[in-house]
Formats: structure tokens, C-alpha cells, sequence
């Protein structure tokens, strides 16, 4: 590769140049995040030679410009051809250069933005900066030589915390690891600035991270590390193989010479870019940000501020929405219809505040900061004064409405009022308010202070603001917002119901639920669907198909099997059985021959003929029921993209995010099969399975739910 020779300055747009007394300044301007594209690598690749042939610098300090340092490679670069200087290069060329380089660093430093900043001399940071290898989520690993790099710099141990979990670190934990070599008070710049000079007074050495060039061990001396973070990866990122390719790059350089390590990086690297896991988590990642994009609530639209929240309602969903306010640092004003309720609410909230201080997640101190902004009440004045108040009480549409008039008449105007229903009519509980323009849904998942999903509903009467407010709050909690229209179960739910169906059906036609759960946790879900309906409780649904039987169509198939599980108090884990029974402990699932008993009776009362079925029917019921009612969503308007169902699937129901989402996943099925199966079912199991228009018209155009 041909590097600046002091001739021919190419100048570049995104990256500066300022001299400053002998310091080169070289800043990096691509907002917003300052990813590495290729202009970006040019532009570095030409400034830092200048620098490093121009005789008036001694040094050279490298800061980003605007929100971050760097978030790492251009991710949308990856679906090119490779354009050269390949990061890589970049950061192998500068081990050569001999005036010190200081990477300045605030936001992140991502990616390939650490392993940028590992391939200067020396790292500073403000304190609010984090670091991390995210690579791994996006089905890659650290390809610019930070398999290599790090474990050089940070040890073995803390290296595979980065590389291979992905989570980043803050920049305190990052000196503490060797990463950082000083934390800026202050200004950034003037920072960097001063630790330059340091080092050319004191004459430090260059610190070159690819240094030693031998292998810095065996495997066999950090066995049990290697085989700790074997186990963790297959536990957190079941299904993931981005972790174990991560893993094995950084085991392969622990012997090998560092030259011959990155060699083979480069060889395991496209193959891994080019799989299908690492296509679904780009996917994943464009998805996730596109949610957030609502139509009509651009840029001029702001959420409102939220300082105090409200809670009706402290069962375990207003328990667990509570906890998301105090976590945020939000004083939450809560209310129930008796002390007792209160009382025991607030109990439960202590032991799970506790159970986090036990496992080492949160310390007495935060535990007690939290339960200090909690405050609990009877009397519906107390939140007359709250920002954003959330219902939380059972499923009941009166009862709702009450609710929803009583706040009407006390609560301030412009605050937010929002209801956590599942399935209920929004519209109905807007339209008894004087303000139906400030109600939206807030659907959390359950448990709701840990699920990262936040389905916010837009009523017909929702404003922009409103809706805003509630997509604001998601970022607040730490959740992933995305919008849903009014219909029964919004998008999240309604798309799932039709794989509990299909799940239920299967059980009457001779599967058992051990079988259908396996088929299901084979694919990549964290539990089978029957698992969590007994986790759920088997009442929710059978109260509701109860509430609304005066609307069954009796064209449509029904679930009587789901039914008598109910009626003989089979309820789930809270009973000691349902799909499963449960011993001691009362959350392990057992197969429970009983089941298939109850379900022969069934089928023969019912007339339904019972048969060995297949994994591949099973896998194919359960999915394609949701793809079918995913596109029904879509048809409707209830949902923007496909996209924002695969969203709620992965963070609201733990979709493995490597297939992308039902909906993705379809695509990837291809619609043409999809549609067949769909047909096929519709010919065997009637109405249920009327095939989307939607699914018909992609097929006949030869289109796709997420390729547009
Ligand atoms: C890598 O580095 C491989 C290396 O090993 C080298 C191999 C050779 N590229 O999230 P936000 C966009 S792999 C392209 O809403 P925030 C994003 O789509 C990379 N685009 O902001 C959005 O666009 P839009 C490893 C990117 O403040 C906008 O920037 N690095 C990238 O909530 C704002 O993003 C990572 O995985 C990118 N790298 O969060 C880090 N990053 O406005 C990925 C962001 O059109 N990034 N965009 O929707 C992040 O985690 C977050 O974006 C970050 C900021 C924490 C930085």
C-alpha cells in the first residue's frame, strides 16, 4: 500500500488537520457517529502520514468530533465489496510511525473504533466515555487485529469479557484494565493536549499494542478461562456462533506470532460477514433504529418532560413499571384501591429489589435510592401533579374506563395518560376522557422492569406529542420502543397468538407439549410456547376467550383442550401443573402423561383424529401462523414495517435475534413457501388460516415483508 510521502497532500473532507505549537491535531468529522468508512480510513491513513513526515510535529493527538470518538466500521459498508485501506492496514502501519499517536476519547469507542484507538500509542478519556467490542452482536468479531490487540494489552480475561459477551465498559474499568492510561478531568482536548506534552518531556516510549510479537501464551495455561467463556457465550448467545468464531481468533493468536494471527483473521472474518446470522443481526440493528422513526412525529415533535410518573394499579405489571421509574431515578406516585394491596405490592417490590442487591446487580445504597422515590397512596389527588401515569390494573374495559374518567377530573393538563392493557379497546378508554388526544398505550412485557420491549399505542385520537412522550420514555427505561395500532393484542401479542394457537391445536392432534416446546427452543426461542403460557398462567386467556365467546365464529376452530385444562384447575406453574406439571420449586416443566390423556379425551369428544406429527409440521404451524397474522397486521395499517414486529419478537418475546425476526425469517423461508404452507394448512384447518392478502401480493409480485 502507497502511504504519504509529504508530497500530494490529499486533503479530506471528514478528516481535519491543525497544528498546534509541535502537536498535530487530526480530528475525525463523519457525523453522526463518526463511523469508520472509507473516506474516513483515507482521510486517516493520508493526515497521520502528514503528521508523521511534517518535521514541525513531535506528536499527535487523534479526537473525534461531535457526539462520539467512534462507533466502529461503516455496518453498512459490510453488504460492499472490501475497499482498501482496510482498517487493518491503518492500524498496522501506525505501530511503524515514530511520534507518538494519542487517541482522545469521549462517547464510544466502538469496534473498530477501539480497535482504532488500540492502534495508537496511547489512550485518554473523559469519564462518561465507554469502550467495547460489540462485534460479536453483529455476528462478527473484532477484524482489524483487536482479537489480538487486546489480550495484549488488557490480558486474556479481560479481553474475552469484551470480545466475546459485547458488552462495553466504562472508562474507569478501562484503565482499570490497562485500556485507558489516563482519565481526563475537564476538557478533552486540553486534556490530551497536556499528556502529550508530558510525554515528549519525560521521553516515554511508544507503547505499540501488537508488541509482543510472539504469542503471548498457550491455551493450555488459560484453559479454564478459555472454557469459562465457552460456557458463557453458549449460555448468553445460545444458537450464536459470532461468539465462538471471536473466541477461537483470540485462542488461535495466543500461540501464533502476531503477523500470521491477523492472517488468519482476515480469512475467518468474511465467512462470518457473509453468514446468515451475521445478515439477520445487521438486519437486527438497522430494525431496532428504524423502529424509532415514527410517521408525523419528526424531528419538531418533542416528548414531553417527564419528573414524576404515576402507577394505578401495583399487581405484578404495576409492580414491575414502578420498579422501571425508580430505576430511571423517577419519583413514581403509586396507587391502589386498598392499603393491603399497597402493602403487599410494596413487599414484593423490597424482595425483588433485594434478590438484585443478593446476586451483586445493584448495591444497598441504589437499593434504598429506589425505594425512596416510591410513594404510595389511595386517593387519586396525589396524582394530579404527575408528568405521565401509567394504568396497571386486570384486564376489565369498565373498570378501565372508571379509572381513565377519575384521572380526567384530576390530573393536570398535558400530562400523558397511559394504559398497560394488553388487548383492550384504547379508543373506548380515550373517548372517556376530555383529553383523548393524551392517552396512548404503554404495553410492557412481562416482567416489565426487565423486558427491553416497550409497545407504545396510538389511538385514533393520539397527538403526535403524546405518542412521542411515549417513545421517550422507552429510551429513558433503557427499552426499545415501537408503535402499534388499536387491535385486539396490538401487533405483539396478535401476531403471537396465532403460535399459542397452533401450539394448543398440535397438543389435540398428538403432540405433546415437550415435543412442540422442543421444536420451538431448537429454533433459537428461549422457552417453548407452552412452557410460558404456564408461566403466564393458563386463566389469562381462557378468562379472555370466556369475556368474548358471544363473538366466536363457530367456522373457527376453538381450543377446547386449553379449556379443560382450566376447568379441572389446571392453571400452570401457580397450580403445580398445566401443559406440564411442576414439582419442587414449582418452575421446571415435567411431562406429564396426564396431558396426553386429557387431550385423547378431547379429541374423541371433539372428533378430532389424533396422529404422529412431525417436527417440521410443528415448526411450521407455530411460525407460519404468526407470518400469516404478522402480514394481516401490516395489511391493516396496525403496524409501520415488518420490521417493528420483528422487533417486538426478539425484545418482547426473545426471538433469537440471529434469525432476525418472524418476519425476516419468512423472507429468508422464502414467501413462495411460506404461502404454500399457509394454503395447505387453510385446506386442512379452515378459516383460521385464511391467507393474508398481503403475503399473497408480495408472491405475485415476487417481493418481500423487509426488502421492500
Ligand atoms: C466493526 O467495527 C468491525 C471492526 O472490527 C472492523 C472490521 C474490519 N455504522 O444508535 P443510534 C447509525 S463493526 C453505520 O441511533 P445512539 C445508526 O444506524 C461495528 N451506522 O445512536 C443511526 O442512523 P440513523 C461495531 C451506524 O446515540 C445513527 O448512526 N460497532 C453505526 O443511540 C445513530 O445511531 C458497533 O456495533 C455504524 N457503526 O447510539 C456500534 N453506528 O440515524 C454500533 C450507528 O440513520 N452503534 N450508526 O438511524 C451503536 O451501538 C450506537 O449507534 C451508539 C450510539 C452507541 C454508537
Amino acid at each position: 500500500m502507497l502511504f504519504f510521502r509529504g508530497e500530494n497532500i490529499a486533503m479530506s473532507e471528514v478528516i481535519g488537520f491543525e497544528l498546534r505549537g509541535r502537536l498535530a491535531i487530526i480530528t475525525i468529522d463523519n457525523p453522526p457517529v463518526n463511523a469508520l468508512g472509507l473516506e474516513v480510513r483515507q482521510g486517516l491513513i493520508s493526515q497521520v502520514d502528514r503528521a508523521s513526515w511534517d518535521e514541525k510535529v513531535a506528536a499527535i493527538v487523534l479526537i473525534g468530533l461531535g457526539r462520539t470518538f467512534t462507533a466502529g466500521a461503516d455496518i453498512r459498508e459490510f453488504d460492499k465489496p472490501v475497499q482498501e485501506p482496510h482498517l487493518l492496514s491503518i492500524i498496522d502501519h501506525w505501530d511503524t510511525i515514530e511520534k507518538p499517536i494519542i487517541a482522545a476519547i469521549h462517547g464510544t469507542a466502538l469496534g473498530g473504533g477501539l480497535e482504532l484507538a488500540l492502534g495508537c500509542h496511547f489512550r485518554v478519556a473523559v469519564q462518561a466515555a465507554m469502550f467495547g467490542t460489540p462485534e460479536v452482536k453483529l455476528g462478527i468479531f473484532p477484524g482489524a487485529a483487536g482479537t489480538q490487540r487486546l489480550p495484549r494489552v488488557a490480558g486474556l480475561e479481560h479481553a474475552l469479557e469484551l470480545i466475546v459477551l459485547g458488552e462495553p465498559i466504562s472508562a474507569m474499568k478501562a484503565f482499570q484494565y490497562g485500556i485507558v492510561d489516563q482519565i481526563i478531568e475537564g476538557d478533552l482536548l486540553d486534556g490530551a493536549i497536556s499528556f502529550a506534552e508530558k510525554i515528549l518531556e519525560e521521553k516515554m516510549p511508544r507503547r505499540v499494542s501488537s508488541q509482543p510479537k510472539q504469542g503471548i501464551g498457550s491455551p493450555d495455561d488459560f484453559k479454564d478461562i478459555i472454557q469459562k467463556y465457552r460456557d458463557l457465550a453458549s449460555r448468553k448467545m445460545r444458537g450464536q456462533d459470532s461468539p465462538h468464531q471471536a473466541l477461537a481468533s483470540v485462542v488461535d493468536g495466543l500461540e501464533m506470532p502476531y503477523e500470521q494471527a491477523v492472517l488468519k483473521d482476515r480469512e475467518r472474518f468474511p465467512i462470518c460477514k457473509d453468514s446468515d446470522q451475521s445478515k439477520a443481526l445487521r438486519y437486527a440493528f438497522f430494525a431496532e433504529r428504524e423502529a424509532s422513526k415514527i410517521p408525523g412525529v419528526g424531528k419538531n415533535i418533542s416528548a414531553r418532560a417527564i419528573t414524576n410518573g404515576g402507577v394505578i394499579g401495583l399487581g405484578t405489571m404495576g409492580q414491575g413499571i414502578v420498579m422501571c421509574f425508580a430505576n430511571a431515578g423517577i419519583p413514581v406516585q403509586v396507587l391502589e384501591s386498598s392499603q393491603e394491596a399497597l402493602e403487599n405490592g410494596i413487599k414484593n417490590i423490597q424482595q425483588n429489589y433485594q434478590g438484585m442487591v443478593d446476586r451483586g446487580r445493584i448495591s444497598d445504597q441504589e437499593m434504598v435510592n429506589c425505594l425512596d422515590l416510591i410513594s404510595t397512596s389511595t386517593d387519586y389527588s396525589t396524582v394530579a401533579d404527575s408528568d405521565l401515569i401509567i394504568e396497571a390494573v386486570f384486564e376489565n374495559l369498565e373498570l378501565k374506563k372508571d379509572i381513565f374518567s377519575k384521572l380526567d377530573s384530576v390530573v393536570k393538563k398535558g400530562a400523558v395518560l397511559a394504559t398497560n392493557t394488553s388487548y383492550m379497546d384504547i379508543n373506548q378508554i380515550a373517548s372517556v376522557t376530555s383529553r383523548p388526544e393524551d392517552v396512548i398505550g404503554l404495553h410492557f412485557f412481562v416482567p416489565a422492569q426487565v423486558m427491553k420491549m416497550l409497545e407504545v399505542v396510538r389511538t385514533k385520537y393520539s397527538s403526535n406529542e403524546a405518542i412521542a412522550t411515549g417513545m421517550g420514555l422507552a429510551k429513558i427505561f433503557k427499552k426499545v420502543g415501537g408503535v402499534a395500532g388499536v387491535s385486539h393484542g396490538f401487533v405483539a401479542n396478535r401476531s403471537r397468538a396465532p403460535m399459542v394457537r397452533e401450539a394448543n391445536f398440535l397438543v389435540e392432534e398428538g403432540a405433546s407439549p415437550a415435543q412442540i416446546d422442543k421444536v420451538l427452543r431448537d429454533f433459537g426461542m428461549p422457552m417453548g410456547v407452552l412452557a410460558v403460557s404456564d408461566m403466564s398462567g393458563l386463566d389469562v386467556s381462557w378468562r379472555m376467550r370466556k369475556s368474548l365467546a358471544h363473538l366466536h365464529d363457530d367456522e373457527e376452530r376453538y381450543p377446547y383442550l386449553a379449556d379443560r385444562l382450566c376447568e379441572m384447575g389446571r392453571l400452570g406453574r401457580k397450580t403445580g401443573s398445566g401443559w406440564y406439571t411442576y414439582g419442587e420449586g414449582g418452575t421446571v416443566p415435567i411431562p406429564d402423561p396426564q396431558v396426553d390423556i386429557i387431550a385423547q379425551e378431547v379429541a374423541i369428544e371433539t372428533g378430532i383424529e389424533r396422529r404422529q406429527i412431525s417436527d417440521s409440521e410443528i415448526a411450521d404451524r407455530c411460525l407460519f401462523a404468526a407470518v400469516n397474522e404478522g402480514a394481516k397486521i401490516l395489511e391493516e395499517g396496525i403496524a409501520y414495517r415488518a420490521s417493528d414486529i420483528d422487533i417486538m419478537w426478539q425484545y418482547g418475546f426473545g426471538f433469537p435475534r440471529w434469525r432476525g425476526g418472524i418476519m425476516y425469517h419468512a423472507d429468508k423461508t422464502g414467501l413462495p413457501n411460506v404461502l404454500q404452507k399457509v394454503e395447505e394448512f387453510y385446506s386442512v384447518h379452515g378459516k383460521l388460516w385464511k391467507p393474508s392478502e398481503l403475503l399473497k401480493n408480495l408472491v405475485a409480485s415476487g417481493s418481500s415483508f423487509t426488502q421492500g
